[in-house]
């Protein structure tokens, strides 16, 4: 027994632990990690920009953990073009300037979305040549503006219904259902070498809805439309099964194209409790929900792997909170910016 464990440590320490190298009894783990930034495929998270200027400990946890950064908000339309002739980029620039200081990637969100629209577009009036107008103008001034800068874009947000059609969203309604593809046209246009992405929610709630993505996504693929990726934004929680999680990541790599987890978090009051407290019991089912998305995902092959990006960094800064106005504990560090069992979780997904 001695003898294996010295022989476990001469393994560990020459790296020869090979697996099927005969003599080894257990393949050493790999090396814990000292920040996700170590991870085999990008680990990011999206931020918010206001956070990253004022705070310093929310910005020192951007950037020792993470090497892909998404602004939660501050690339949306009504961020970046509140009036029709005006462009508003300085919080965008900053992030993106802080990203090539901090050798992250920055990924863009989003360019067509029906939420986020600033009045000016959503009382447009105008034809669908002018409606076609416009969107052509919003997309290639953005992505022109970010060329080179920017890797990746959310080119359409959230396009498919809960039911499987095309949501009656704006662009839907004044461009016809085919607006999905000319906006990836135009955005190509703009930047040849930025990867494009189809970003979207509920792939992990059953077939209905992840079915109507994967036929709209392989259909563009299928057409030659410039599309390079899919995005699962993952807003999740502890109660969703193991297995629709799973089919959700590994359905959308069977498309060929690159996978991003765009948007994930792990809720743990999924009934909007408003006395919750954060138990120990509650932290353990999202670490093992944490531990179960990075797994499958690590899995999947490099090529596809585009990487993992939480929605916010600490539990402080959630949009959960907001939104269902009850506590909630979705993130990976805690409110004084700590690490959770949740962020062990990931790490022992990675490994
Ligand atoms: O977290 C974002 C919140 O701060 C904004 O008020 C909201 C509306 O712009 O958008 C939230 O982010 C959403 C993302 O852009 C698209 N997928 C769902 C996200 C959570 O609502």
């Amino acid at each position: 027994m001695k003898a294996l464990s010295f022989l476990s440590l001469i393994l560990l320490l020459t790296g020869c632990g090979k697996k099927g190298a005969g003599t080894d009894p257990e393949p050493p783990l790999p090396p814990a990690l000292g920040s996700l930034r170590e991870a085999a495929f990008p680990f990011g998270a999206a931020v918010n920009v206001n956070l990253m200027r004022s705070t310093t400990a929310y910005q020192q946890v951007v950037t020792r953990e993470y090497r892909s950064v998404t602004a939660e908000n501050a690339m949306k339309f009504r961020s970046l073009h509140p009036d029709a002739a005006t462009y508003t980029w300085s919080d965008a620039d900053y992030l993106v300037q802080y990203a090539r200081q901090n050798n992250s990637r920055v990924h863009g969100h989003t360019l067509i979305w029906h939420n986020s629209l600033p009045s000016w577009v959503t009382n447009f009036q105008g034809d669908s040549a002018a409606w076609e107008n416009l969107m052509k103008t919003h997309i290639q001034t953005v992505v022109g503006h970010f060329r080179g800068q920017v890797a990746s874009w959310d080119v359409v947000n959230e396009a498919v219904a809960e039911d499987g059609t095309l949501r009656p969203s704006p662009w839907r309604q004044h461009l016809g259902p085919d607006y999905v593809a000319r906006a990836f046209q135009y955005a190509r246009q703009a930047d040849p070498d930025a990867k494009l992405f189809y970003n979207d929610y509920g792939h992990e709630y059953g077939p209905t809805k992840r079915t109507a993505i994967l036929n709209l996504v392989n259909g563009l693929k299928s057409r030659g439309i410039p599309i390079d990726g899919i995005g699962l934004q993952l807003h999740t929680n502890i109660n969703r099964s193991d297995a629709n999680l799973a089919a959700a990541i590994t359905t959308a790599a069977q498309t060929g194209l690159l996978v991003h987890i765009s948007e994930l978090d792990v809720a743990v009051n999924p009934d909007n409790q408003a006395g919750l407290t954060l138990t120990s019991a509650l932290q353990t089912a999202q670490k093992a929900k944490y531990k179960l998305i990075v797994q499958t995902y690590n899995a999947l092959p490099a090529t596809q792997r585009f990487g993992i990006t939480t929605w916010n960094v600490t539990d402080a800064d959630t949009w959960v909170r907001g939104y269902c106005s009850c506590p909630d504990w979705p993130l990976p560090f805690n409110d004084q910016y700590q690490k959770k069992p949740a962020y062990d979780g990931i790490v022992e997904g990675l490994q």
